[in-house]
């Protein structure tokens, strides 16, 4: 492709909104222009890139056995009526009516779509294993799209299926898919860690998420080196330091604590630790209030206290009026003594003793509590986030901490969508079985944010050859200079002769100008023709390399054809 007819509007400064280096770079790349939050446009660079990302995936998925399917993305309500899922979702599920007013919306996931598929078309127990997917358009009404394509509101992503006579069976499709992403995120160059992970509003037995480990992921893994331990903040364990439980005596006592509304406070005025305090925090589940306590120093995992109280909608922190008419005290002086609310303690606090909580009345505290004498705890359980320090689960050795992007995960659903939809068949004995499934995402765009936030520099981006929207750019550095023009076209007519995807740079730049979009927009390998082509000389550099090389120009073709064959 000529880059005097490409349409590659590179830009040299980025919108301040731009915030991590993957947005940028694909702003300034000229692979994506924001239509408005959320939603990007593709242009070429980012077309070819999107395609080639794909495309590993439809191969891998096929190559697993999974059948490509495409469904709609506006979806009648029916759809998710039958799964109660239609108003499950609230405000993130784009809802729209059509000219008869009848309500539709545009599809966030498949689920109860491919169910239903197989409901309409699959009659005979013979049928099964099926695993079936699509890569498709989704829409999300997130209610805060950011880091360009890593959090959008329009995304692509393969989800997949697999539909399976028992639980056995769900195993067999389910390592099926494990095993494909694990070559898919391989193949586009990833470097990822495997998590256990909660299975949240979807059910079933258990999922697990492929996390890629990046400063700008919103996700907390846990990963142990020493025994490969790895799960995501939801899920990882907390092991309390098992110190024997020293029975505190001291009488309790009421200490005025004047506008010491956290935890920081009360450190500055009563010079005590975090780690003498114990939280009560107050949270809304569904449509009653519970009380969760934790260490001073440590944080309430949200996820574990939703699936320990059995929420089923949300788990969200008390309005400030309903803990004043809970407490009878402002927000930051509840307690445990004396509440009327089930109080849920992290077992770290059931080894506290003549520890410090509210007293449930503004400006005051309790110094010298112990659990048994001054309240009963309705349940002890791990309800913290793991931190760092914490030892490991599963072998005791201290556990690591990470930011990671989620750009997979894997879901066993068992029969929760196939019961709600009535997906059933007759086995070998004629009686009714239910259909056993999973489900499984890959966020396809959030990929090429992932793969540009783990493989750049300071020039730009550097894209692994197996997803670069160009292979290889030909760069001729005076375009006035004929010879050099006409040795230029040569290698690029060559290259393009040996299949391999290749710029040629006409453009009547300045070479520097020339070098630095080469880098900028990550071509894996860069052919320079300058002042020695006369000799048949050219520099060879691979985007990697720390220096050009200069050496005979067809053996410059030969590196180039090498080089992109064994990484593509
Ligand atoms: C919605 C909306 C947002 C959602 C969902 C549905 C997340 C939703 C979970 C999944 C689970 C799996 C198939 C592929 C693998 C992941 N956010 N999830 O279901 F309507 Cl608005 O998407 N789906």
């Amino acid at each position: 492709m000529r880059m005097s007819k490409l349409f590659m509007p590179t830009l040299r400064e980025v919108p301040a909104e731009a915030e991590i280096t993957s947005h940028k770079l694909m702003l300034r790349a000229g692979l994506i222009r924001k239509l408005a939050a959320g939603i990007y446009s593709y242009l070429p660079l980012g077309v070819r890139f999107l395609k080639k990302v794909e495309n590993i995936v439809r191969e891998e998925m096929d190559a697993a056995g999974a059948q490509e399917l495409l469904m709609s993305a506006l979806l009648p309500a029916e759809a998710y009526q039958a799964s109660g899922r239609w108003e499950v979702f609230g405000p993130s599920m784009f809802k729209l009516k059509d000219r008869s007013n009848r309500d539709f919306c545009l599809g966030p996931t498949h689920e109860e779509l491919f169910t239903q598929a197989v409901i309409n078309d699959v009659h005979s127990y013979k049928e099964y294993p099926m695993t079936l997917y699509q890569i498709q358009t989704k829409y999300r009404d997130e209610g805060r799209p950011r880091f360009g394509l890593m959090r959008g509101r329009e995304f692509v992503m393969k989800d997949a299926y697999s539909f399976d006579l028992d639980e056995a069976g769900l195993d067999k499709s389910y390592k099926a898919m494990y095993d494909a992403y694990c070559k898919i995120f391989n193949r586009m160059g990833l470097d990822f860690t495997i998590v256990d992970a909660d299975s949240g509003a979807m059910g079933g037995s258990g999922s697990q998420e492929f996390m890629v480990k990046s400063p700008v992921g919103e996700d907390g893994i846990a990963y142990c080196d020493a025994c490969g331990y790895a799960a995501n903040y939801e899920k990882a364990e907390c092991i309390s330091q098992d110190k024997p439980q020293i029975k505190g005596d001291l009488p309790m006592e009421k200490i005025p604590t004047p506008n010491a509304h956290t935890i920081e406070d009360l450190v500055s005025f009563l010079g005590a630790e975090p780690y003498n305090f114990a939280k009560t925090i107050i949270y809304k589940a569904d449509d009653k209030y519970v009380a969760a306590m934790v260490r001073g120093d440590r944080e309430v995992n949200e996820v574990k206290l939703k699936n320990l109280v059995g929420c089923v909608d949300d788990l969200e922190l008390a309005a400030f009026d309903a803990v004043r008419e809970i407490t009878g005290a402002q927000v930051g002086f509840a307690g445990p003594v004396g509440l009327d609310i089930p109080v849920y303690a992290d077992k770290e606090v059931a080894l506290m003793e003549n520890f410090i909580v509210g007293a449930n009345e503004t400006d005051m505290h309790y110094k010298n509590v112990n659990i048994g004498r001054d309240f009963e705890p309705t349940v002890v359980a791990d309800i913290r986030v793991i931190e760092d320090g914490d030892v490991c689960p599963r072998c005791g050795q201290p556990i690591k901490t990470a930011q990671g992007i989620e750009v997979g995960h894997i879901f066993k659903l068992g029969t929760k969508y196939s019961k709600a939809l009535g997906l059933d068949y007759l086995d070998e004995n004629g009686k009714s079985q239910t259909v056993v499934m999973g489900c499984y995402g890959i966020g396809v765009t959030r990929c090429m944010a992932a793969i540009i936030e783990q493989c750049h520099d300071d020039n730009g981006i550097i894209f692994p050859v197996s997803v670069a929207p160009y292979q290889a750019i030909v760069i001729p550095v005076n375009n006035k200079q004929e010879e050099q023009m006409r040795a230029a076209e040569e290698i690029y007519e060559s290259l393009k002769a040996q299949g391999i995807e290749t710029l040629f740079d006409d453009r009547a730049e300045r070479a520097g100008v020339k070098f630095k979009d080469a880098d900028l927009i990550g071509v894996p390998v860069r052919i320079v023709v300058g002042k020695k082509c006369g000799e048949g000389i050219v520099e060879y550099k691979e985007r990697t390399a720390e220096a050009a090389e200069e050496m005979q120009r067809d053996d410059a073709v030969m590196r180039a054809v090498e080089f992109i064959n064994a990484n593509k």
